[in-house]
């Protein structure tokens, strides 16, 4: 896949732009850099561009500590006209969670699930637990070896998406795990992955938990306030661990709307089916068997009783 990606990008006069979902994570990111590091291998000038804050503070730290240089995306940036190339990863191009685009966009690389995407080249692979993992097959596919700093950055974000390597992982992202660590620190990658939590979170964390409703299976909580992606992540992954719960559904204020994160344990009520039915009509939402997100923008906010009430008769149904 990433030769024919290659194909398409040669001959190419301009630089060519990296782009992810909006409010990017350690995946997107380190799947850009992963890509941009084998572009420079075949002398194609790339620039990563994101859209949407960083909101993680270990990210931005890392990214500060990597001295990497990022681009934030504005539809005004006279550098990037209609002739301009993209490629879009860990996100499909034409999906809500990422930014429309000036340009062509030769190629979306992600493991989501996804219908379609509008891009010459589609590389999706649900069944990889990181977009990483696929960047790290094409430098194998290459007979590429990477650097320290971007073998570690790719495993710190298959240790992230695949939550140390508990969640929708597959022998693809395990034998990434082994490449990587020829070449990079799975110490230093497991100690990053491992400290997403600041001390303000504290008191976020204890409200998000105050906040929680127990009903059947099922656990469920909102709350009134904003929470960044990860720390929302981190509550619904803590809340599974519950043993008597194998739904988790957690919502919170973020940027123009609400934020949605479900956990499933169960393969019959798949977090991604469930979360659509939920967000029909009011939101978007998607994701794995697993795990899955959605977001309701604020004028759609149809208030936390109605979801909950839906999610009741989801488990009623069950
Ligand atoms: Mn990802």
């Amino acid at each position: 896949m990433i030769s024919s990606i290659l194909q398409k990008l040669s001959g190419k006069d301009k630089k060519i732009y990296i782009i992810s979902h909006s409010y990017p994570d350690y995946d997107s990111i380190a799947s850009a850099v992963g890509l941009c590091w084998i572009l420079q291998k075949y002398n194609i000038p790339s620039v990563i561009l994101y859209h949407g804050e960083i909101e993680s503070p270990s990210l931005v730290e890392t990214i500060r500590c990597l001295d990497l240089e990022l681009q934030y995306y504005t539809p005004d940036d006279k550098n990037i006209t209609s002739d301009s190339y993209f490629l879009v990863v860990d996100a499909a191009y034409g999906n809500s969670n990422v930014i429309s685009l000036p340009g062509t966009v030769i190629a979306s690389i992600d493991h989501h699930e996804t219908l379609s995407t509008k891009s010459l080249i589609s590389d999706i692979r649900p069944d990889y637990g990181a977009c990483s993992t696929i960047v790290c097959s094409y430098m194998q596919d290459l007979s590429l070896k990477p650097n320290e700093e971007v073998a570690t950055l790719l495993l710190t974000a298959i240790f992230v998406d695949t939550d140390f390597l508990k969640r929708k992982v597959s022998s693809h992202d395990i034998e990434a795990i082994s490449f990587l660590n020829n070449y990079g620190s799975l110490e230093k990658a497991s100690s990053t992955a491992n400290n997403s939590l600041i001390i303000p979170d504290v008191p976020l964390i204890k409200r998000a938990l105050e906040k929680l409703v127990f009903y059947k299976f099922m656990a469920f909580f909102y709350l009134d306030e904003e929470l960044r992606q990860e720390v929302l992540a981190i509550i619904a992954d803590t809340i599974i661990k519950l043993e008597e719960i194998t739904l988790v559904v957690g919502i919170c204020k973020h940027k123009e709307g609400y934020k949605v994160s479900v956990r499933s344990e169960d393969k019959n009520n798949s977090a991604g089916v469930f979360i659509q039915t939920i967000l029909r009509e009011i939101g978007v939402g998607g994701g794995h068997v697993n795990m899955a997100g959605g977001f309701i923008k604020a004028d759609m906010w149809p208030g936390e009783n109605f979801i909950f009430d839906r999610c009741l008769d989801y488990v009623r149904s069950k």
